[in-house]
């Protein structure tokens, strides 16, 4: 998309810190984070939030998910927060699928 800001990282418009990236995947450096590390891991392809995936898009989640913790990796973080907002009413504020990995201290229970 177009007007899409994470769409434009992936194309490489506008500058991100990356921290990972493969064929299907981009991570990179919250650019206001919440917590000593924040990285966002969003697939290349734009895809709206988790209401817009489709039938085929289960490989797709899953080797996203196995993916999370080899980011997290590279971050150091041994524990973390993953989420993912979907939709203005669940805070979503970028819509591109993006998944939160939130770390580097304790972090209090949910
Ligand atoms: P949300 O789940 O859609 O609320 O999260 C969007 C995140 O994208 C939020 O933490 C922003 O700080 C972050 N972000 C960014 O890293 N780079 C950007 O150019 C923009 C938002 I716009």
């Amino acid at each position: 998309m177009t007007d899409c800001i994470f769409c434009k990282i992936v194309a490489g418009d506008i500058p991100a810190n990356k921290v990972y990236e493969d064929e299907e995947f981009l991570a990179f450096h919250d650019i206001a984070p919440k917590a000593d590390t924040h990285v966002l891991v969003i697939p290349r392809r734009h895809i709206v939030n988790l209401n817009d995936l489709g039938e085929d898009d289960g490989a797709l989640m899953g080797k996203l998910m196995l993916t999370i913790p080899h980011i997290a990796a590279t971050q150091n973080l041994t524990g973390y927060r993953t989420i993912t907002n979907t939709g203005a009413e669940g805070g979503q504020e970028v819509f591109h699928l993006h998944f939160h990995i939130l770390g580097g201290r304790a972090l209090p229970g949910f």
